[in-house]
């Protein structure tokens, strides 16, 4: 039996997911929409912590602003009596036909203009509601065909884009930090930052590096053919997890937004052990919201998507047991140690050594016996790897 979530686990829902009403490319609707007010105190029954929503989500694009206040309030009012709270917000700069080419990166400067206009009224619905994460998902900032974009042109324009929204943070004093959620494709053929990776690598051009980061989805890496686990650990080596999408995909095809644990069950097993405990040994390396960003299937009633609710929750804190259970077994920490896996973290030069002082060291190379190495000195991973799956199957 999986325990009871309760809010110190700090698990949160989008809008958007278990509000989805299951349309996609081949079909309608499959259920009813649900009302803001009945998710918020449902979410807070099943012992979620946290809301999250577009702008969108909660108030049709385009509504006046009566229609706007009117949802904003009687939101605030579900959130007051069941004590949930909006840990993170984000813009829709995807569904409406204005965006077809992109918000801060489509061709049409007006549309980048009118962007930034829309995300900064979000700010402020942001800073009002709480919100101390903004994720920023650029799922069409992108292309079809290559020649359709001119794309140093378009990082610029990102670029420009990112570094007005954190001035804007800034002179108005809200405490909110921006993460970027990448994806390699879907709905745009290719999307500009693909990968973990090549967000990193953006925000370090940024004016305010410091207010931005990222929200990795898991699905999205794997949807790129990478391992998700070794990606987040980076992100985590970089300072950069400000957010964190989790949920389930099954081989690099189009975004399934499955239950988390419902794709690869061994990357998710490795992933709550690096979030809870860093790894083997290691320190919480994530204390931010455990935020579900998957789509009850469409197969599924209105009882279907809060069984599927539920089962993120209870699958993130079984492995959270076997993680734990993992890193407390002593043959386990014997065979980290046949492995050799600590070792990583001493040095590779000695104090104050210069590359002079390793040229001169006869140990390093003369004599160094690299034909040792052949038929011998194995590190022993499959016997690490065989008792992780033991314990992720409750072998152990
Ligand atoms: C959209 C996308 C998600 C993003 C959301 C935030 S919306 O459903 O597929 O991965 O996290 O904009
Ligand atoms: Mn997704
Ligand atoms: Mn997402």
């Amino acid at each position: 039996m999986a325990p009871n979530p309760t809010r110190e686990d700090k698990f949160s829902f989008g809008l958007w997911t278990i509000g989805w009403a299951a349309q996609d490319q081949f079909g309608g609707p499959t259920r009813a929409p649900l009302d803001v007010v009945d998710a918020i105190h449902k979410l807070s029954e099943i012992g979620a912590y946290g809301l999250t929503f577009h702008d969108d989500d909660l108030f049709a694009f385009g509504s006046t602003d009566a229609e706007r206040r009117h949802e904003i309030d009687r939101t605030k009012k579900a959130l007051e009596e069941t004590g949930v709270i909006v840990p993170m917000i984000t813009t829709n700069l995807f569904s409406h036909p204005v965006f077809k080419d992109g918000a801060f990166t489509s061709n049409d400067r007006e549309v980048r203009r009118f962007a930034l206009r829309k995300t900064l009224r979000n700010l402020d619905l942001a800073a009002e509601m709480g919100a101390k994460t903004f994720v920023m998902w650029g799922g069409r900032e992108g292309a079809e065909y290559d020649h359709a974009k001119d794309v140093g042109g378009a990082m610029e324009r990102y670029r420009e884009g990112v570094n007005l929204l954190c001035q804007y943070v800034i002179d108005q004093g809200y405490d909110i930090r921006f993460a970027i959620e990448p994806k390699p494709n879907e709905p745009r053929g290719d999307i500009l930052l693909p990968t973990l990776g090549h967000a990193m690598a953006f925000i370090d051009t940024l004016e305010h590096p410091e207010l931005v980061g990222l929200n990795p989805e898991t699905g999205h890496e794997q949807m790129a053919g990478l391992n998700f686990t070794s990606g987040i650990a980076q992100a985590i080596e970089h300072g950069k997890l400000f957010h964190i999408d989790l949920n389930g995909q099954r081989g690099v095809k189009f975004d399934q937004d499955l239950v988390f644990g419902h794709g690869d069950i061994f990357n998710a097993f490795s992933l709550v052990g690096l979030l809870e405990f860093g790894g083997p040994n290691g320190g919480r390396a994530y204390d931010g919201p455990r935020h579900f960003d998957y789509k009850p299937s469409r197969t599924e009633d209105m009882n279907g998507v809060w069984e599927s609710a539920k089962a993120n929750m209870a699958t993130y804190l079984l492995l959270k047991e076997r993680a734990k259970a993992f890193n407390a077994d002593p043959e386990v920490q014997e065979a980290l140690k046949a492995s050799r896996v600590h070792e990583i973290h001493k040095a590779t030069l000695n104090p104050g050594e210069t590359y002079s002082d390793l040229l001169a060291d006869r140990s390093a190379y003369e004599e160094f016996d690299a034909d040792s190495y052949f038929n011998a000195k194995g590190f022993n991973f499959v016997r690490l790897n065989q008792l992780a799956l033991e314990h992720l199957m409750g072998a152990r």
